[in-house]
């Protein structure tokens, strides 16, 4: 992990150079977003199932390194005053306190922006046909059906919210990317086609998995541990998991989507123990 994350690190630093003047303070945010922060969870997804498919591991940091900046970019977004409204976000002011709104709303498109390019540069994948489905398969995981929508949903909860909406807002706001994260470390390297459909579904799972984890930590962690402001869905009336089944109902839950996962993952054998220990992780992290 530290490796991976130092090599993140080296790759996005060369793909947001410093330079001088206005367009210098929009790369500076966006290093300060995406540089050298995070667990670097999705990453982390990407480079164990690629090495599973046997895709080279330049590849997989690369489709990474594009993963990571979507993700920025939808925390700087999702810190925003229209949206959560938060002012510590890893530990740190968030981007529009450290610099302003206008800043995070640019710094956040750019980051959009860098994602797309970095997977289809020929670098990512030899093959053309591939760089394209990742470009395709990112686009659809941010859109109307994945984060974006995922968001919307989140934001314009319906008067009474049932246990099928909140976790379809969950799954969408924060499993879409987790999702391409597997899917796309599978599509960098050869596979079965029952292989690939057990992935998803792992994928599927870990990523509702990993989003009760944040709502459980939400309502019971630690803020420093954390490095943002807790007890945010209870103050802002938000339909988590936490809120829909209560606490005890939700780790159970959450509890059986790890479950899933492994049963996903037995068809791999010891080959597949990295994401074990990933799906661990996803639903006992702290932070
Ligand atoms: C991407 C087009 C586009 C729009 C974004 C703002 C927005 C629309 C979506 C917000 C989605 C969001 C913030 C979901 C929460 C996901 C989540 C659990 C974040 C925390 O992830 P960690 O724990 O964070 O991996 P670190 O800091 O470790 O990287």
């Amino acid at each position: 992990l530290d490796c991976l994350r130092a090599d993140i690190d080296t790759l996005l630093k060369a793909a947001i150079p410093a330079v001088s003047g206005a367009p210098g303070r929009l790369n500076e945010a966006m290093r300060y977003a995406v540089v050298g922060g995070g667990k670097r969870f999705r990453p982390m997804l990407t480079v164990a199932v690629a090495e599973l498919v046997g895709a080279p591991y330049a590849q997989a940091l690369r489709v990474g390194a594009a993963v990571e900046c979507v993700h920025a970019q939808s925390l700087i977004h999702d810190d925003l005053p229209c949206m959560d409204d938060d002012d510590v976000r890893r530990g740190l002011p968030t981007l529009h306190r450290r610099y302003d709104e206008a800043t995070a709303v640019l710094a956040g498109d750019a980051l959009l922006a860098l994602a797309f390019d970095i997977l289809a540069d020929e670098a990512t994948h030899e093959d053309g046909g591939v760089r394209a489905a990742l470009v395709v398969k990112l686009a659809r995981a941010v859109g109307q059906d994945g984060l974006a929508g995922g968001q919307m949903m989140d934001l314009y909860p319906p008067a009474v919210a049932t246990p099928a909406h909140v976790l379809e807002c969950e799954t969408r706001k924060t499993g879409s990317l987790i999702r391409f994260a597997v899917e796309a470390g599978a599509m960098l390297g050869q596979c079965s086609v029952e292989d690939r459909a057990s992935l998803l579904r792992f994928a599927d799972s870990l990523g509702l998995a990993f989003q009760i984890r944040d709502d459980l930590l939400d309502c019971t962690g630690d803020a420093q541990s954390v490095g943002k402001k807790l007890r945010k869905d209870e103050r802002m009336g938000r339909k988590s998991s936490v809120a829909m089944f209560g606490l005890d109902r939700a780790k159970a839950h959450a509890s059986r989507l790890a479950g899933h996962c492994r049963d996903e993952l037995s068809r791999f054998g010891h080959t597949g123990r990295t994401l074990h220990d990933i799906a661990d992780f996803a639903i006992l992290r702290a932070c």
